[in-house]
């Protein structure tokens, strides 16, 4: 998201798209993709005419629970001096910030796969955006979801190898904190916002504009775009084949939209619908690309702005809803707690142990996660801080009850059971019957 500093909170400036003129590096025959971040819109690119990422390996590498991030740093290759340059004042600060966001985006993404993050350089004007960050999309008409998420799903670069994943421009003329303590009152904490643009460039954002059409080309939306619909009614407003915008046109600043979702409406958890960004005047960049500020409960990253001297630095559960429903299915956790030896089966011992825990009236977290065969401990217990066993959800209150058991026999007896996150309607539990084909 675009953000500027204003007053004591930080909002997203309205920002046009920029209109490129054609000229000669736009060959007539080459096929064009689109960087596309909330901040600048979509920018036309000619495929394997124009190429952003460097050929030379990249200046940093980072694997977490098997995915790898691929740091490539223009201020480092460019002498620029600032920014994340090694000599730059905040330089190797803001280089650890990051690796610390993209290290608890690799643990929670639980996504194996690799993605090429290149780092532009630095602005340091102070003016306009804090920062924004945005992956490419080409012109095919259809719910596309982005190069982040092409590359996890399908293991491959959609664009080729000249273009990153994930690209980030940050503006270090501002009033970064680039520490890992909290943010002072007047400062803007450096990994809430980069955990937030990234969360951008793994596709959280939506092509449309002002009218409901593409930035992009006729037809070409976002996954994300598939799931605002307006709350009366539950109404999409982009669908159909090829999708197109099926809406009002005052829907659009309706202050009245919400995410049709799955999941973000189960990890929400409010027995409603999260509301999707839609302010009474347009605001491009901001609407429909973000929950509706200041209404989530608890708060979440993917709102559109965030108040100086505060700090998020993880994603709230329904942005994680949101970035399941997008296609983030890992985020759900692919294997049932009961399921110790991750095979997608319940054994005849692992249903023992939830029978045992039945039995026990209670459930409690081991003091260190090893100390038991799965973490927990039977019997009533005061430490609740480890996640709840995936059992235990309806409701979620550290006993299982005999429904809640009866579903865990359920999958015993049927040989397997699959995560299904993006099921419609969503299944009690998160999980479906059978094994995954
Ligand atoms: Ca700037
Ligand atoms: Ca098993
Ligand atoms: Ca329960
Ligand atoms: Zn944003």
């Amino acid at each position: 998201m675009p953000k500027s500093v204003s007053g004591k909170s930080i909002m997203i400036q309205a920002i046009l798209i920029a209109v490129l003129a054609m000229d000669s590096a736009f060959s007539a025959a080459a096929e064009t993709v689109y960087r596309f971040s909330p901040a600048t819109g979509a920018v036309p690119v000619a495929l394997g005419v124009e190429k952003t990422l460097p050929a030379e390996p990249p200046d940093d590498t980072l694997t977490r629970n098997g995915l790898t991030f691929n740091l490539y740093y223009m201020d480092i290759r460019n002498h620029t001096h600032v920014g994340f340059a090694n000599d730059a004042p905040g330089g190797p600060d803001a280089q650890n910030r990051l690796k610390e966001v993209l290290q608890y985006i690799g643990d929670t993404l639980n996504t194996p796969g690799t993605l090429d993050v290149l780092l532009m350089e630095s602005e340091t004007d102070g003016a306009g955006y804090l920062a924004y960050a945005g992956t490419y999309y080409s012109g095919a008409p259809g719910f596309q979801p982005g190069a982040s998420l092409y590359r996890l799903t399908h293991g491959s670069k959609p664009f080729g190898p000249t273009y990153e994943e994930i690209f980030v421009v940050v503006d270090f003329g501002r009033p970064w904190n680039l520490g890992t303590g909290a943010p002072g009152g007047g400062q803007v904490d450096f990994m809430t916002v980069m955990l937030h643009e990234i969360t951008h460039g793994l596709g959280f954002v939506s092509l449309s504009n002002s009218t409901g059409g593409s930035q992009i080309a006729p037809n070409v939306y976002s996954v994300l775009d598939q799931f605002v619909a307006r709350r009366t009614g539950m109404v999409s407003l982009f669908g159909g084949s090829p999708p197109s915008f099926v809406g009002n046109l005052a829907d659009l600043t309706s202050n009245d939209l919400a995410w049709s979702g799955p999941a973000a409406f189960a990890h929400y958890g409010q027995g409603v619908a999260p509301g999707v960004y839609a302010p009474a005047t347009w605001a491009q960049g901001s609407s429909l690309s973000h929950w509706n500020t200041g209404h989530i409960v608890g708060g979440a990253v993917m709102e559109h702005a965030i108040a100086m001297g505060v700090m998020r630095r993880q994603w709230a559960p329904v942005d994680i809803g949101g970035l399941i429903d997008i296609g983030f299915v890992g985020l759900a956790g692919s294997y049932h707690s009961a399921d110790q030896d991750q095979d997608n089966q319940i054994s005849l011992s692992e249903l023992l142990r939830v029978i045992q825990f039945f039995n026990s009236a209670a459930y409690h977290c081991a003091e260190n996660p090893g100390d038991t065969e799965d973490g927990y401990i039977p019997g009533t217990g005061a430490n609740h801080s480890c996640a709840p066993h995936a059992s235990d959800y309806n409701p979620q209150n550290w006993v299982i009850s005999l429904s809640e058991l009866l579903r865990l026999i359920q999958f015993f007896n049927s040989g397997g059971y699959h995560a299904c996150p993006g099921e419609d309607p969503p299944t009690e539990d998160g999980f479906c019957v059978g094994l995954l084909k």
